[in-house]
């Protein structure tokens, strides 16, 4: 799954990079030109793929992951100040998910912080570009249906588009609409950017971190919302080593990794969950979606775990690092097996047998 983070120039979008994927991308006081975005994959930080790891102690250990894609500042000097390129957007459709960073520090270049203000600027400009996509495809069904093609299909079309106009002419997401399967598949093919999962990166600077319910308060209204100091952040994943960095977030009262929260965050946020697979080789976290099936999460190993499924052997992590053996866990009675349709919760390890 990918995001992306999205942002006014220098509102810290590849600081939090950095921070999140311990890179040293070009951090600069000024918006850069370079056209290519910086793009990592990152572990989602899991403290229960830690305890297994511990306790198998398998040859490999693997996180499910997230890619993080650091957009080059907004065009500049283009017919609006702020507005984003036909290039950058159709990367931006490219997303899973779209992280949009507010400055939420002072800075010498940019002055006092504005963070809600800047989030609405980009905000109408992901509206601004649904609309015309939005009506665009309207004119060419109006066309259409003026040469006499009126196929009950494009009316059909034509309705769920008069629906999502007004909707972004409320200012309101795509996402917020409530669409059949019907009109999904029929604005499947737009790649809307306001139907896309949205959330906000806070960028408090070190001083004011911690102490901004009004603002998160306001945003959080019409975002789900976290707060982060990039910069912060950014010193402390250049640590060397691991006690440096526990010290260090002891002395300023962190108890968790900006990492590990951040992640968490997008996953959840994504629907995602964790299912696990366990042994001596690979200790192995999956992403699957909230609400997927035994034989879904089993394709996701392999088609031939879901084509020859017979059934998936289950127990929950929570389970075994309480009784701390499989054994512990058979006899207590929490070790179960599952057909195709049971649906995986977060945790779960599942043993997939199958035969093909
Ligand atoms: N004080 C403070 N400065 C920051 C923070 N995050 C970024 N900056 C500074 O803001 C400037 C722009 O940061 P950068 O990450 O390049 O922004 P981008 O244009 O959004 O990629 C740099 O000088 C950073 O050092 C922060 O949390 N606190
Ligand atoms: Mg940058």
């Amino acid at each position: 799954m990918k995001i992306g983070l999205l942002g006014l120039p220098n509102s810290g979008k590849t600081t939090i990079f950095n921070a999140l994927t311990k890179s040293e991308a070009e951090v600069t006081a000024y918006a850069n030109n370079k056209a290519e975005p910086n793009i990592a994959i990152v572990d989602v930080g899991d403290e229960r793929i830690n305890t297994l790891s511990d306790m198998y102690k398998p040859k490999k250990t693997t996180y499910a992951t997230i890619e993080l894609v650091d957009f080059i500042g907004f065009a500049k000097g283009s017919a609006r100040e702020g507005s984003i390129s036909s290039a950058q957007m159709s990367l931006i459709k490219t997303m899973d998910a779209i992280a949009l960073v507010a400055r939420n520090f002072s800075d010498d270049l940019m002055g006092n912080p504005t963070p809600c203000t800047d989030i609405e600027t980009i905000d109408t400009e992901l509206l601004l570009s649904d609309l015309i996509v939005a009506e665009n495809r309207l004119e060419r069904i109006a066309w259409n249906f003026t040469r006499g093609k009126k196929t009950t299909e494009l009316e059909s079309e034509e309705r769920v588009l008069r629906k999502i106009q007004e909707e972004l002419n409320n200012n309101r997401h795509i996402s917020d609409l409530d669409l059949n399967s019907e009109e999904e598949r029929l604005i499947g093919g737009f790649q809307f950017v306001t139907k896309k999962p949205l959330f906000v990166i806070l960028n408090s600077g070190e001083d004011n971190f911690g102490h901004n319910d009004k603002i998160i308060e306001d945003l959080r209204r019409k975002y789900k919302i976290i707060e982060f100091s990039g910069n912060f952040e950014m010193e402390l994943s250049r640590f060397s080593s691991d006690e440096e960095t526990r010290l260090f977030m002891e002395d300023m009262g962190i108890t968790e990794s900006a990492h590990n929260r951040l992640t968490c965050f997008a996953y959840e946020m994504l629907g995602y969950i964790s299912f696990i697979t366990v042994g001596t080789d690979e200790v192995r976290a999956w992403a699957i979606h909230n609400g997927d099936t035994a034989v879904e999460a089993a394709g996701t190993i392999h088609s031939d775990l879901s084509r020859g499924f017979i059934r998936a052997e289950c127990f929950s992590c929570d389970d075994l690092i309480e009784y701390g053996s499989e054994k512990g866990v058979r006899d207590g009675g929490h070790f179960h097996l599952e057909g195709k349709g049971y649906k995986v919760k977060d945790g779960d390890i599942l043993n997939i047998r199958f035969s093909v």
